[in-house]
């Protein structure tokens, strides 16, 4: 695994977004920001951990924005084969589900599967997940192993 380090940060943008398209395989998306999902399953503490050590965080902007979260999860969720984190808990207070950047999910924000939000039926689900099938969120077992998307400013 590549981890970006201070140099990269301080290198001119477009030598970063070169680095981070050409070499790295982001995808930079319409919002100018760019976005990587991976596929060495994790646990969303696992997941927020790994993208922090790519100088990224689990992503927040692109996945609030609708027509940004269609095309992410068109190219990189839905291929990616498997159920994705996305940067939103409710792990503070049960119910009330917080994006990464400390603001509240709006009510219709995001379409949520069939009976989603649960709570695992009362077990304790909150870590915010998106399906590879169809663009709709779960909220999972944070300790559940799975795919993660970064996004980072570059
Ligand atoms: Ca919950
Ligand atoms: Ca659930």
């Amino acid at each position: 695994m590549i981890t970006l380090t201070d140099s990269f940060f301080k290198s001119d943008i477009d030598d970063r977004i070169t680095t981070l398209e050409q070499v790295l395989g982001w995808y930079r998306a319409g919002n100018n920001k760019m976005y990587k999902v991976f596929t060495e399953r994790a646990s969303y503490t696992e997941s927020l951990e790994n993208c922090e050590k790519k100088g990224a965080r689990l992503a927040v902007d692109g996945i609030i924005e609708a027509a940004i979260r269609r095309d992410l999860f068109d190219r990189l969720i839905k291929p990616s084969g498997y159920k994705t984190y996305v940067g939103l808990d409710d792990r503070a207070i049960e119910g009330t589900f917080v994006w990464l950047n400390g603001k509240p999910l709006i009510a219709g924000e995001v379409e949520w599967g069939s009976g989603e939000p649960n709570n695992g039926g009362g077990r304790g689900q909150d870590c915010a997940s998106i399906y590879h099938s169809d663009l709709i969120f779960d909220d999972a077992e944070c300790q559940n192993k799975l795919n993660f998307i970064c996004e980072i400013s570059p």
